[in-house]
């Protein structure tokens, strides 16, 4: 019980072209973007409360509802594959603030005892407030290095948000039992929990290189 899978038959549909290799780059980043929306509209369902205000339609006065806390979410892009999942997020809550993070596996190290060394390049974050929802997201969640290093920045110096939310597409049970050890006050959000991590890191079934299926 260490993740929520996001389980909305749009989010698996469209899980479903990303992990299909015929899916060229125009396609795959256009699944992420969709993908990202439909998980921003699951984490609003799902854990922001509404309040109820007086609207008036052209033919009375009535109850409706808002969304409260859309001012205070702060959206962490970890570069480059998430740009285009960041993008769908931000159609969920257009008045997220957005921090850039870029960090990768060292891949010609290769994996240690599960782990790869993580090369942290250029780091831009807003202010962080108690009563922000920090979503940091990254499509794939592999051994967790990628997201354990992203995270330890994000928190530096910053207070407990209300919520924390670590978003990926595709994840691997080691990624997500790391990432949950060493935070525990983290919300683990994915669409699938996949089988494992074969030799290289990379997760199977999985959908291949990110980042390289949207850029490259
Ligand atoms: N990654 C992939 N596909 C995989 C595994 C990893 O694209 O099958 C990339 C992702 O872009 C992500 C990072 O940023 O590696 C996560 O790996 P890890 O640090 O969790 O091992």
């Amino acid at each position: 019980d260490t993740a929520h899978v996001i389980t909305h038959a749009l989010a698996r549909d469209t899980l479903s072209r990303l992990r299909d290799v015929e899916t060229e780059q125009v396609g795959f980043r256009k699944g992420l973007v969709k993908l990202g929306r439909i998980c921003g509209y699951e984490i609003i369902d799902g854990s922001m409360e509404t309040e109820y205000v007086e609207i008036q339609t052209p033919l009375e006065t009535t109850m409706g509802e808002r969304v409260k806390g859309l001012d205070d979410v702060v959206i962490v892009n970890v570069l480059r594959a998430a740009t285009p999942f960041v993008e769908g997020l931000l159609k969920a809550f257009p008045r997220a603030k957005q921090g850039v993070i870029s960090a990768g596996r060292d891949e010609e190290a290769g994996m240690a005892e599960g782990e790869f060394p993580i090369t942290i390049d250029y780091v831009k974050l807003p202010e962080i407030r108690e009563q922000d929802t920090v979503i940091v997201a990254d499509p794939m969640l592999a051994t967790g290095s990628t997201m354990c290093a992203v995270l330890e920045r994000v928190l530096e110096n910053a207070p407990e948000p209300e919520h924390l939310f670590v978003l990926s597409a595709v994840s691997a049970p080691d990624g997500l039992i790391r990432v949950g050890e060493q935070f525990p006050e983290a919300e683990l959000l994915t669409v699938s929990i996949d089988d494992r991590l074969d030799e290289n890191g990379y997760i199977v079934p999985g959908l291949g290189d990110a980042g390289d299926r949207a850029f490259r």
